[in-house]
């Protein structure tokens, strides 16, 4: 079969959310490097975002639809349930994660830190310093979601536990955003359960470069 293959950077966190969806398929993939904007990712993504992919004929891009595509197209457990109920409930969780949580926790707070844009490339706090009052609700809110079974959305590991995982191994990297893990003993129980789950520990990218 077509083995296929996935561009972008390993360090983003939508890249390695579709690495995860293909390590928890069995899914065989080239990961071919790329940052954004550069001709490979925008010949198939119109805002050169990553991560885009490849499999034969199948051009996609956005990270929801690459996972949606490589969970149904392929055997093995399923990232995404049958049934209505379950299956909105992965849509829903994916949703607030890609929608409130990375907005609020990656593109504002972890990239003040990892992106910071100063001349000296000291943190941000500028960027950093807003988003940090909005972390512990935030946090708050995924912590409640685990109450019931320990994962995101159902009663196993789902698509929305891969696109919070690689997130959260971000935030566990950051000052107040581990801090604030710390505080929330469910989500520091998942944490550690998901970042322990081979398809996420063989997926994780190198640290991020020095600060
Ligand atoms: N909604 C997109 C978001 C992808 C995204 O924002 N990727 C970042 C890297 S983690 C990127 O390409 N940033 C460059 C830019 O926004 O111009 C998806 O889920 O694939």
């Amino acid at each position: 079969m077509t083995k296929l293959t996935i561009i972008g950077a390993a360090p983003s966190n939508f890249v390695w959310t579709c690495r995860i969806a293909c390590a928890e398929k069995g899914v065989e993939y080239d990961l071919v490097e790329a940052r954004p904007h550069t001709p490979g990712v925008s010949a198939i993504h119109p805002l050169g975002k990553i991560p885009v992919m490849r499999h034969g004929e199948v051009e996609l891009f956005e990270s929801k639809a690459i996972c949606s595509y490589i969970d149904r197209k392929f055997p093995g457990p399923g990232l995404i349930p049958a049934g209505a109920h379950g299956a909105a409930l992965v849509e829903q969780w994916v949703s607030f994660v890609t929608t409130s949580f990375d907005p609020l926790c990656m593109r504002q707070y972890a990239l003040g830190y990892f992106f910071p844009g100063t001349p000296d490339k000291s943190p941000n706090r500028a960027i950093i310093d807003p988003s940090v009052p909005k972390l512990g609700p935030m946090l708050a809110i995924i912590d409640r979601a685990l109450a019931a079974t320990g994962f995101l959305a159902g009663p196993s590991f789902t698509l929305a536990d891969a696109f919070l995982a690689p997130i959260m191994h971000y935030l566990s990297k950051l000052p107040e955003s581990s801090a604030e893990l710390a505080r929330n003993a469910r989500l520091n129980t998942w944490f550690e359960q998901t970042m322990a789950r081979p398809s996420v520990a063989s997926t994780m990218p190198p640290p991020p470069p020095a600060r």
